[in-house]
């Protein structure tokens, strides 16, 4: 598994259903907590192009027309969030796709019952992470600060 340190990205959006159920605050709310730093955050109206390129994996699947319509049924929030071992850590709080199965705890598994609707995407491995911020953020759209928060989430030795 390939890593980028402490300042690897991901890329998270924080779905039409989410939006809807005003669940976007309690979704930023648990990556903050974790000791995540947002450095990429705005709404979007999402199109049939870009969600063609982000979800290419599934153009061709029978379910695709329904996920292509609940992704631009309403904004989306789209953030990019920064730290060691960043996009492991994302995938493992989401949780499993099916969201009836994924266990209590995670995001899904505690705010979602859907396979479609299931609250949010996150990337999925480093390389794609990196794809996936460039397909949603300008680069002067990505913030670099330091958090003093930091001091305290990781070790010295992780700091590095
Ligand atoms: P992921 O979001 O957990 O990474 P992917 O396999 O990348 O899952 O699929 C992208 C999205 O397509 C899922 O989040 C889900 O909304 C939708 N999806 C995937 N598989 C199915 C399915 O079998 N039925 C309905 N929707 C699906
Ligand atoms: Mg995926």
């Amino acid at each position: 598994m390939k890593f980028d340190g402490i300042n690897e990205k991901t890329l998270v959006l924080i779905k039409p259903d989410s939006v809807q159920r005003g669940l976007v605050g309690e979704i930023l709310r648990r990556f903050e907590t974790k000791g995540l730093k947002v450095v990429g955050l705005k709404l979007m109206r999402l199109d049939e192009a870009v969600l063609r390129e982000h979800y290419a994996h599934i153009a061709e699947k029978p379910f695709y027309p329904s996920v292509e319509k609940f992704m631009m049924s309403s904004p989306v929030a789209v953030v990019c969030l920064e730290g060691r071992e960043c996009v492991d850590a994302v995938r493992l709080m989401m949780g499993p796709t099916k969201s009836r199965i994924a266990p209590p705890g995670s995001i899904r598994g505690d705010l979602a019952m859907g396979y479609g609707c299931n609250v949010i995407h996150g990337s999925d491995s480093v390389e794609n992470a990196k794809l996936e911020v460039a397909r949603f953020f300008k680069p002067e759209e990505i913030i670099e600060y330091d958090k003093s928060e930091y001091l305290h989430v990781y070790s010295e030795d992780e700091r590095e």
